[in-house]
């Protein structure tokens, strides 16, 4: 699922980058990753999300987040995302306390053809139980790196999860929690204060608010931000005439992780005149929720400037070209019945998922697929199946057109079985997958076309 490449990144300086070649969610899919801070700069979309890791003896604090580094990771499609390695360790920087592991939710802005990396972590003149966060900024010519920390962190902010926004006048606000949502002016210099630190009112009094994230659309401001209305946390927004309030509640964005994923941290970009809300959960790590995955979804406002919720899909965004591999457990809808997904090897969640399909009833459905102009002539499966069955493929809906009949033998290793098309339709088209048999059970862990 990944592979190595080299990347020119200058005239003369090769590096090895990662490339993660799927793109369902979760997004990334060679780490876990968290608190997702995506920004356009460009033509590419860059994501600057934590970077959790499981504590142990020697790091951090069991059962708690843990966290040592920073990567970024960048798309220009929504689909192949580059993790661009490294950009930040808390060990190399001068006021983070050493194997601290608490580098939380960052936030990245660009002004003037810099790139300004905000942070929070411990402070090495924090007191001894290592409570108590600063936040701190690294700057760098671009967006990828090399970030270069400042000596220390910024004046008179306490807190986690900074987040940045320049309105259209060029004024720069830092906004950050410390149970309250806190805000103020950046000076030009992005690097310090220009103001009272505002502690943004009208918001939500009781339970715990972190993670603003603030946008502008049509003259409105909107503070989108994690708030615990009840058990655990969820995506709500309020709106403003002024970046810094009085702000107006209006709603919720995304409701409480189904499965119970504690926190949730996003942000809110239009990228190609879509906007898409990245957030996270803890699909690789299932049962222990401080180690999570970022997740995009598509989201949509109504005509009055309110925000459409925004229901969590495994499907994600961006247009699967058909003659890649696949993910359809990664689906957009899925048959109440005879349909399931499991983690192809349960001791290494990061290989990824399978879909299962054990009665005569049974369907998956992916959105999205580009089958190009030319037409393709075939259809690769990898399955495995203890029964052996017959699937069909259709484009369009469940009931539309069937494009290929897999007979699936019995053998019970992965095997590829690749099969002529029936018919093929050109552009973007939905897919399903449909068992046709009962009491056979068919798994797979892709489809492709040729
Ligand atoms: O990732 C650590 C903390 O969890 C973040 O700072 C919060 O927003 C929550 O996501």
């Amino acid at each position: 699922m990944k592979k190595l490449n080299i990347c020119k990144l200058s005239l003369s300086i090769l590096i090895l980058c990662h490339y993660i070649t799927i793109a369902q969610n979760p997004i990334v899919r060679n780490q876990f990753s968290a608190d997702p801070s995506a920004r356009v700069f460009g033509d590419r979309v860059y994501v600057y999300p934590s970077h959790d890791i499981l504590a142990t003896e020697e790091k951090g604090k069991k059962d708690w987040f843990c966290m040592e580094d920073y990567h970024v990771f960048s798309s220009d499609n929504l689909i192949d995302w580059t993790d661009h390695g490294m950009i930040i360790h808390q060990n190399k920087v001068p006021w983070v306390r050493p194997e601290s592991y608490s580098m939380w939710a960052p936030d990245c802005i660009e002004r003037n053809g810099k790139y300004y990396f905000y942070f929070p972590s411990t402070p090495k003149d924090t007191v001894v139980d290592g409570k108590g966060f600063s936040i701190g900024v690294a700057v760098s010519d671009k967006p990828s790196g090399n970030f270069i920390p400042e000596v220390k962190p910024i004046k008179g902010v306490k807190g986690i999860d900074p987040n940045v926004f320049i309105d259209k006048d060029g004024q720069a606000y830092l906004y950050w929690s410390a149970r309250d949502i806190f805000g103020a002016k950046l000076k030009e210099n992005m690097l310090e204060l220009d103001s009272e630190v505002k502690t943004l009112a009208d918001l939500p009094s009781k339970g715990l608010k972190e993670g603003p994230y603030v946008f502008e659309r049509k003259g409105i401001y909107y503070l989108t931000y994690p708030h615990v209305e009840n058990k655990i946390e969820r995506l709500e927004y309020a709106i403003s005439d002024n970046p810094l309030g009085p702000f107006k509640v209006m709603g919720v964005i995304m409701d409480e992780s189904p499965t119970g994923c504690w926190t949730n941290h996003h942000s809110i970009i239009e990228f190609k005149n879509q906007w898409y809300l990245f957030y996270h959960h803890n699909d690789y790590s299932p049962t222990f929720d401080k180690a999570r995955s970022i997740r995009a979804d598509s989201l949509s406002f109504n005509a009055d400037g309110t925000i459409q919720k925004v229901i969590p899909t495994l499907r994600g965004i961006g247009v699967t070209n058909a003659t890649k591999e696949i993910q359809i457990d990664r689906y957009s809808k899925i048959s109440d019945k005879g349909a399931s997904i499991a983690f192809l090897d349960p001791l290494n969640s990061f290989k990824g998922w399978k879909t299962i399909l054990n009665d005569s009833s049974a369907w998956i459905r992916y959105n999205t697929v580009d089958f190009g102009k030319k037409p393709l002539k075939s259809i690769v499966v990898k399955v495995s199946s203890r029964s052996g069955g017959t699937i069909q493929i259709r484009t369009q809906s469940k009931d539309g057109v069937v494009i290929a009949e897999v007979k699936i033998p019995v053998n019970t290793e992965w095997q590829n079985i690749e099969v002529p098309l029936k018919k093929f339709q050109t552009g973007i088209q939905d897919l399903s997958v449909t068992m046709t048999e009962s009491n056979k059970e068919v798994e797979f862990d892709w489809i492709s076309f040729k």
